[in-house]
């Protein structure tokens, strides 16, 4: 009988990763697998979006006498209930929550990791059936192990991540997750219902042809940034230009086609929103670290995100992120 082993699971490869480390915990493929499990869980749940009508939307109670959530309160409970019952997580900032949860109990006071994240990233489009996406940060806490998780915990550069990821819910659903050893992406086989990697060591290619912005704000962007995109419009020394204009309106969708094909994704500070739109702690940084991983660059258009030293949990950051070339191309614009 032939036995595939070339398809790993997102458990298989996790442990793979951890065998070749003897002196490793397990606690961070564990609590890799606890995401992906949670994961799976949105997964039928976005999928049945679409039924709303039939199934009840948030507040109804639904035919099993269960009250319908909100998706993204759902994805948020999910990812909190998985991460409370795991071994590895001490609390979480989420997207969702005004604070931190700090989970303070014997186990979770024990591990040495807090978890932010962004339970269901473009929510607003479940309703015309366009891809959404769940987006994590990991980080090992700097408090003392055997204490409930501190604010200062979640409050880390985000170099200081230990991994960080996303869920696609798209034409398939997939996990990406990035540590320091590489980013490698998994896509759900609906048939056994497991992750499998299907996207082995991504790297962002150094350039592309797509860029992602709003158009609609154009007239609110500083100079540079307008000098840029015409710069991308049109056949531009200084770019690679024209490109393609791509822009879903959902983040995850946007960055994970622009890591894969190689491209530049803005969501520059505007008029209206000085600081941005995106939120730093669960939306920059875990993306910035990825696509760090995968040799592409992030910035909030002078910083490198990953060095901005975070003062609240939910405090926006204008971004620019993608191929390393297309971003050397943006900053000449920006510098100028
Ligand atoms: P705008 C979704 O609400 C989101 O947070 C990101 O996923 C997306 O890239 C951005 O906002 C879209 O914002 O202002 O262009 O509609």
């Amino acid at each position: 009988m032939f036995i595939n082993r070339k398809i790993l699971t997102l458990d298989e490869f996790t442990i793979h990763q951890l065998r070749q480390f003897p002196t490793a915990t397990g606690e961070l493929s564990s609590l890799l697998r606890d995401i992906g499990l949670a994961a799976k869980r949105i997964n039928v749940e976005v999928n049945k979006a679409g039924l709303v009508d039939i199934l009840g939307d948030a507040g109804a109670v639904n035919v099993q006498g269960e009250d319908v959530k909100k998706l993204d309160v759902y994805a948020n409970n999910q990812l909190m209930g998985v991460l409370q019952h795991g071994i590895s997580c001490a609390g979480i900032g989420s997207e969702e929550l005004d604070d931190i949860i700090v989970f303070n109990d014997d186990v979770s006071n024990n591990s040495k990791y807090v978890v932010t994240f962004d339970p269901l990233d473009g929510s607003g489009n479940i309703d015309v059936n366009i891809s959404i996406g769940t987006i994590f940060g990991v980080y090992r806490r700097i408090t003392a192990i055997g204490t409930p998780c501190e604010k200062q915990d979640f409050l880390q550069p985000g170099i200081r991540q230990v991994a960080a990821g996303y869920i696609v819910y798209g034409s398939s659903t997939m996990l990406v997750y990035a540590t320091r050893r590489g980013v490698n992406g998994f896509t759900l086989d609906p048939a056994i219902g497991e992750f499998c990697l299907s996207h082995p060591d991504i790297k962002c290619p150094p350039s592309g042809k797509i860029y992602s912005v709003n158009h609609g704000n154009f007239f609110q962007y500083a100079e540079g940034v307008r000098k840029y995109i015409d710069g991308c419009q049109k056949k531009d020394k200084n770019t690679g230009g024209p490109y393609t204009q791509r822009y879903i309106g959902s983040m995850v969708a946007d960055v994970h086609r622009n890591l894969i094909k190689g491209g530049i994704f803005m969501y520059p500070a505007t008029t209206d929103k000085p600081n941005g739109k995106l939120r730093l702690m669960y939306e920059c940084n875990p993306f910035a670290f990825i696509i760090e991983m995968a040799g592409g660059k992030a910035t909030d258009g002078k910083n490198r995100i990953l060095e901005i030293q975070p003062t609240d949990l939910h405090q926006r950051s204008p971004l620019f992120i993608g191929s390393s070339e297309m971003m050397h191309e943006l900053e000449n614009y920006l510098n100028a």
